[in-house]
């Protein structure tokens, strides 16, 4: 029996393609953007785990092709019927990797995209990639309103395994409906025939350098590791959490929680990452078009790649399958998708004393993670829990960068960095949004501003040497739009004020800021009004079933937001009710020339850290390791 949370497995996904196929004449000419589990209501959930519910379902969209119609269907996998049926005009599904597939071929063979190949003194198909990116409402051609289309860069590779995003065939873009799967257009405003000069390889039998050598490191857990895994239930030391995963946000952690003496206690209900949003900065042909949203346009889950044992992850590792779909409703299994394991992670705590000696303890972390490729870019996700109670989240971006071709020989470009002779890579900032819900010792929880004040002189305090925090609670939504202020070394502490720690004081767990940066756009441009959330650090918003995804359920060719500032309009009560976080942190990249032609992995992160949630370290009874005495 699966947990109520756990993901669809394959014959679930059949089944609930089946059910829809069997009961809504979906047939040969649709495709199934998603299928996944319909999570049950916190509402529900306890009776489900329980088993005085029963009841598994699944969420489907899928569209016909012929008419471009979408639909979202409820489906009862334990009832084996089609419950709910809700018809989405104007509405564009996620893309598929299907679609992208099909499109690569399709514009290979297409007679129109071969002469421009030709004129551009490129012959062997074999080696082109036509990549296809969705688009934002504003840039849709009038002519081509309503349809299901894509925007196409087309590269080649400099030899048969050479990195295609390498050499860019900058000015030629096919525009593509992608339901028909036929070209409506072809861009084609750049054919000055030059052919810059780009050492754009990575693959080592490709580069022109000997290897550098490095000494063995090794790590090895002779006694088996420090975690158990049941199920999808993870527990290591004082730690447990439930994994899940779905085709748009990859890995979900659920119920997080923390064993202290004999309570088990809720930190949280529900982390993931619910939008990124990746805003190219740059107004050229070739670049306008960019704003790509990788979890509502392409899903992470889709995007999850197998990982492998002493590359991706070094140590003793336990990996898990992630189960997705194609475009026909069939399961498509990620094999090794999740990697769960332990980290040494230098000192906990330590003090030197006199006569005591030193005493040292050694902290190590549980990491649970997964990368995403993104076409020419990876996503890299780490979530650690540390045994003082913190949750750091880290992000690393690698991959290669989108280049294209100078205006002309030796020009400096305004919006980008020259990383190679003749190409340069333009400035964009990837927004990633944190969906945060946080349960601190039970659902009814208040978001506090913590603002650092210092002291003014005067009075008892003439030198001026008080600091004081100023801590704000949030009251309502538009209350809860925050911005990071340095100034003010601003954080927030999401407390529950009904449960008091043994000093007295509300229980709570800090999220520690970092890696914020503010959207730097016109808030009248496209770009802004399709992702309105990278407008403010942090939204608090109350709980609610439906309210998942921040930018809207369909960002493709979405033309305003119509997730945070649709439900926040409302202005709700957030004050000691169960509240979600929205956290917006990334990557303000400013591409570097050492970020070609593979980008050393730039690192982000952010905490949640345990604020009174405990009466004193709760690391104190963390034993010295074995062999720390020395000689
Ligand atoms: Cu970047």
């Amino acid at each position: 029996m699966p947990h109520p949370l756990d993901p669809l497995n394959a014959d679930e996904i059949r089944q609930a393609a089946a059910i829809v196929r069997r009961e809504r004449g979906v047939g040969e000419g649709w495709r199934f953007a998603s299928i996944e589990l319909k999570e049950p209501s916190k509402a529900d959930l306890t009776a489900l785990e329980s088993g005085r519910l029963t009841g598994r379902e699944a969420l489907v969209v899928c569209w016909n092709r012929a008419d471009g119609q979408a639909h979202r269907a409820v489906v009862s996998l334990t009832g084996d019927a089609v419950t709910g049926w809700e018809h989405l005009p104007g509405q564009q599904p996620n893309m598929t990797i299907d679609e992208w597939h099909e499109c690569d071929e399709m514009l290979r063979a297409d007679p129109g995209v071969i002469e421009a190949l030709r004129r551009r003194g490129v012959t062997d198909l074999s080696r082109v990639l036509a990549d296809m990116w969705a688009y934002g409402a504003a840039f849709v051609p009038e002519a081509y309103a309503g349809r299901r289309i894509g925007w196409c860069d087309l590269w080649y590779r400099g030899s048969e395994l050479g990195n295609p995003y390498a050499h860019h065939l900058t000015g030629l873009h096919p525009v593509v409906d992608l339901n028909t799967m036929e070209v409506l257009e072809i861009e084609d405003n750049h054919q000055d025939g030059t052919d810059p000069q780009v050492m754009g390889e990575y693959l080592p039998d490709l580069l022109a350098m000997r290897l550098r050598s490095v000494a063995p490191l090794e790590v090895s857990q002779p006694d088996g590791v420090g975690f158990t895994l049941d199920g999808s239930l993870l527990r290591w030391q004082n730690w447990q959490l439930r994994l899940g995963f779905n085709h748009r946000e990859s890995l979900v952690l659920h119920q997080v929680a923390f064993q202290d003496g004999e309570r088990l206690r809720s930190v949280a209900h529900r982390l993931s990452f619910a939008e990124m949003v990746v805003p190219y900065r740059d107004a050229s042909p070739d670049h306008y078009r960019r704003t790509a949203f990788d979890i509502g346009e392409w899903g992470l889950g889709f995007m999850t790649t197998s990982l492998s044992l002493g590359c991706d992850c070094l140590g003793e590792i336990t990996y898990l399958d992630a189960v997705v779909h194609d475009s026909r409703g069939e399961p498509v299994t990620i094999p090794n998708a999740i990697c769960i394991h332990e980290e040494d992670s230098g000192v906990l705590w330590k003090h030197v004393d006199e006569r005591a000696g030193a005493e040292v303890r050694r902290a190590r972390r549980l990491v649970i993670s997964f990368h995403a490729t993104v076409a020419n870019y990876e996503y890299l996700v780490y979530w650690r829990f540390y045994q003082d109670g913190g949750i750091e989240c880290e992000v690393r971006a690698t991959g290669i960068m989108v280049t294209s071709h100078i205006a002309a020989p030796g020009s400096r470009p305004a919006n980008g960095t020259v990383v190679d002779h003749g190409i340069y890579a333009p400035f964009h900032q990837h927004f990633i949004v944190a969906r945060l819900d946080l349960d601190v010792d039970g659902a009814d929880n208040t978001v506090y501003a913590a603002d650092s004040r210092p002291a003014l002189p005067g009075g008892d305090d003439p030198f001026a040497l008080g600091l004081t925090v100023e801590s704000t609670p949030l009251r309502t939504e538009a209350e809860g739009k925050q911005d990071y202020d340095w100034s003010v070394q601003r954080s927030w502490k999401v407390v529950n004020d009904n449960v008091a720690n043994g000093l007295g004081t509300p229980v709570g767990y800090k999220l520690v800021p970092s890696a914020t940066f503010p959207p730097l756009l016109d808030p009248a441009s496209p770009a802004f009004e399709r992702a309105q959330v990278i407008g403010h650090t942090l939204w608090v918003t109350p709980y609610r079933e439906d309210e998942r995804w921040p930018c809207g359920d369909f960002p493709v060719q979405a033309a305003r937001d119509t997730g945070l500032p649709a439900w926040t309009a409302a202005d709700r009560p957030i004050e000691n009710t169960d509240v979600v976080l929205w956290y917006v942190f990334g990557i303000h990249h400013m591409t570097r020339p050492e970020d070609w032609p593979v980008m050393p992995a730039d690192i982000v992160s952010f905490w949640l850290k345990p604020f009174g949630f405990f009466d004193r370290n709760p690391a104190l009874d963390v034993p010295p390791a074995e062999h720390c005495h020395g000689d």
